[in-house]
């Protein structure tokens, strides 16, 4: 059996989280890679669609150019995601918002499993997958699973579309702002499994870090954000998170 060598938790990094009172957790696709969500840029490769790349059917073009496209792809997305549950990682966030006073999530995840997990009050940057909302009227509906998903706006007749922020889209109002208030605010801030190649998301590192936050990455590879960090732990999140819970 390949035991896995887990990195060590520094004094300073244990210390701090020992007497922390306001942590910002910000979170990419890596978290949910352990529940077998796929990741968009792994090994080097990022995910394509149907001949697509994922920034392309993903963009705020496609939707105008080709709707059912767009939801066939988070359809598929749905598919997969439905059996799927939370990992370790999720679990140990969302026991953190009730051991810190102040911990808040912000994720660019689509999946909801931080809030299957537990978690409360997640800043969805991005959007849902569990989603949809008009296109005219921005009415926004549950979309339940093993249900047929609506497909009209029932107060305007309108189209709906997936409730996600697509390339060239602007993020939900105020979501963003409000994670960067949290970030500059924050003490102590974890990056995890996220490449840090998609803003604003990407920028709230560098606001927590401004705000005098100590920053830890977490994630198998290093990332244009690892520069920034006091402390980078390489590994896998569901791996590496659970540590915490000893200390
Ligand atoms: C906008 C929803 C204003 C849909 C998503 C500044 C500079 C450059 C470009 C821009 C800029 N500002 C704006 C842009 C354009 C663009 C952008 O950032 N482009 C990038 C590609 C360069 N940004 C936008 O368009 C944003 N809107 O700026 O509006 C505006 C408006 C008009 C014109 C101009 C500006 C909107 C961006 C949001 C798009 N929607 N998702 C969907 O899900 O399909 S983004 C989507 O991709 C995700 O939400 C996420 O944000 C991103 C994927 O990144 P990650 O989550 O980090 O995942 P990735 O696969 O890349 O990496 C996984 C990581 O996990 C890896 O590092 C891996 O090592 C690690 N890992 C793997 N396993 C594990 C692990 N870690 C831990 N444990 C493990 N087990
Ligand atoms: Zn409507």
């Amino acid at each position: 059996m390949q035991t896995v060598s887990l990195p060590v938790i520094s004094k300073e990094l244990r210390e701090r989280f020992q007497r922390a009172r306001d942590v910002l957790v910000l979170t990419g696709a890596g978290v949910s890679a352990e529940s077998g969500v796929p990741t968009f840029r792994g090994g080097g490769q990022s995910t394509v669609w149907k001949g697509m790349p994922f920034d392309v059917i993903s963009s705020a073009g496609m939707v105008q150019r080709d709707l059912t496209a767009v939801w066939e792809w988070f359809d598929y997305r749905r598919g997969l995601l439905s059996d799927l549950k939370p990992n370790a990682a999720h679990l140990e966030i969302a026991r953190w918002q009730s051991a810190f006073p102040q911990c808040n999530v912000v994720t660019q995840n689509v999946d909801g499993l931080h809030q299957a997990a537990g978690g409360r009050d997640v800043i969805e940057l991005h959007g849902s997958i569990w989603r949809a909302a008009c296109v005219n009227c921005r009415a926004t509906y549950e979309i339940e699973k093993a249900k047929p998903r609506p497909d009209l706006c029932v107060s305007c007749g309108e189209r709906l579309r997936p409730d996600v922020v697509l390339f060239g889209e602007m993020l939900p109002s105020g979501a963003f702002e409000l994670a960067a208030a949290k970030a500059s605010e924050c003490e102590l801030c974890f990056i995890v499994g996220t490449s840090g190649l998609v803003y604003p998301a990407a920028g709230l590192a560098e606001i927590a870090k401004d705000g005098g936050a100590f920053v830890c990455e977490v994630n198998p590879e290093r990332t244009p954000l690892s520069e920034l960090c006091d402390e980078v732990l390489t590994g896998k999140s569901g791996e590496i998170l659970p540590l915490f819970a000893k200390i």
